[in-house]
């Protein structure tokens, strides 16, 4: 049995927090800010017990976020404010991290919590428009500790999330993530922000050491930075907002094509919850190519040798993605199929029976058409000696004839004598 470790609540008026260090510089770093090294032993995530913060007055004793059991006060974004966007603020970055390892561990966290099925997503918008974390503005940021030092002690960062009651329950209104600006592996670094973003969703502390909500790891044991939730976790999230299922998408069969020329290649994609989709393709393989997408279809010039991978993505209003891909490889330059030769016909007119001198308008011998009559059968002359061909004739009749003219095709302009009748 998971049991929560619940622990009296100290209430921060963010109110009032804001208007103190309101006016402290916060030093933008291009470069980032010295890291500082973290303290020996266990570091917690973010404190001991509830990290939440209520919006509405609601008391010390009613904020025990005490998810993982079944009586406990769930908060969660409304349906309608789902998915949950976050940016990045990077200011107080610290130097043992570059801006882009910062943002992907933010995309990161995102990809692995929208992986779960359940009716909740997380998008990432890229760096915020403000350069410092403001607890009041509506905007979901994720930033560094500053002037106003809210990450104390072991903690390696804090959520501070405002919700209000309503009809339905605690709807969250803002969750903002303050990350201490340790020097941690970029392992622990993105499991941080990872199990920060599990608050920022509902997570209370998992008392499970296998738990990503577990609250805190070791650097002396690299296995505690997971970088994923457990199945338990998954679950207990559907349990939460309830099962939304990634969509499930097929591409067409692998292509050969002429190289440069232009394929288009289509995607089938369904989703169990109705959902409506829109897809998304890239190329995840081989020597780049123009690859122009509109919804389920999409356009890529053929490869000069060797194949490409393309990749199409559907995803649903939750951000569940669904995944197939599909090789286009580079195929010799093919000679035209053999094509049935047109029907052959005559210039001029045919008498409907006996012989007539003409001329052969172009086609085949082997289907001639005739506005008069039924052609019984074809002559030109060869060195001095004519050559016949017999209509409906069988093959090795008409031998001498084919020899002279591959498929019964004979030259616009030539003359004939043709039999009908
Ligand atoms: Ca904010
Ligand atoms: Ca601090
Ligand atoms: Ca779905
Ligand atoms: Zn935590």
């Amino acid at each position: 049995m998971r049991k929560h470790r619940a622990f009296p609540q100290i209430l921060v008026a963010v109110a009032v927090l804001g208007s103190l260090f309101a006016g402290s510089a916060v030093r933008a770093g291009a470069e980032g800010n010295p890291a500082i090294d973290p303290p020996p032993g266990d570091i917690s995530f973010d404190g001991i017990g509830p990290v939440l913060t209520g919006g509405d007055g609601a008391s010390a004793s009613e904020l025990l976020i005490d998810n993982f059991s079944s009586a406990g006060y769930a908060v969660r974004w409304a349906s309608t404010a789902v998915p949950v966007r976050f940016c990045t603020v990077q200011a107080n970055r610290p130097s043992s991290l570059t801006a882009e390892q910062f943002r992907d561990g933010v995309r990161l966290a995102a990809a692995m919590w929208n992986g779960i099925e359940a009716a909740v997503g997380v998008t990432y918008a890229g760096d915020c428009i403000t350069t410092r974390i403001d607890m009041d503005n509506r905007v979901n940021e994720i930033g560094w500790d500053d002037a106003r030092d809210l990450v104390v002690g072991t903690q390696a960062g804090l959520t501070r999330g405002t919700w209000l009651t309503t009809y339905s329950g605690r709807e969250f209104v803002e969750a903002d993530i303050v990350l201490e600006p340790l020097r941690l592996p970029e392992a622990c670094f993105r499991t941080v922000v990872a199990h920060e973003m599990g608050h920022a969703i509902g997570f209370g502390h998992s008392d499970t050491r296998s738990d990503l909500m577990y609250p805190s790891f070791t650097l002396s044991d690299l296995s505690t930075c997971r970088p994923t939730a457990s199945a338990y976790e998954a679950q207990w999230l559907a349990s939460l907002y309830g099962v939304n299922h990634r969509p499930q998408v097929t591409a067409m069969a692998d292509r050969e094509a002429v190289p440069g020329s232009s394929v288009s290649i289509t995607a089938q994609a369904t989703d169990l919850d109705g959902d409506s989709l829109t897809f998304e393709w890239r190329q995840t393989g081989g020597s780049s190519v123009s690859l122009q997408s509109d919804g389920a279809t999409a356009t890529a010039t053929a490869p000069a040798s060797g194949s490409v991978t393309l990749e199409v993505a559907a995803v649903d209003r939750y951000l569940k993605r669904g995944v197939a891909s599909v090789i286009l490889r580079a195929g010799v330059a093919t000679t035209p199929a053999p094509t049935t030769p047109a029907t052959g016909s005559f210039v001029g007119a045919i008498a409907a029976s006996g012989m007539t001198l003409t001329q052969w308008a172009g086609g085949s011998v082997t289907s001639p058409s005739t506005a008069s009559g039924t052609v019984r059968s074809i002559w030109v002359t060869r060195n001095g000696a004519a050559v016949g061909f017999i209509v409906g004739a069988p093959d090795f009749v008409n031998q001498p004839f084919l020899n002279l003219f591959p498929g019964g095709v004979l030259a616009a302009g030539s003359f004939v004598m043709v039999v009908t009748g």
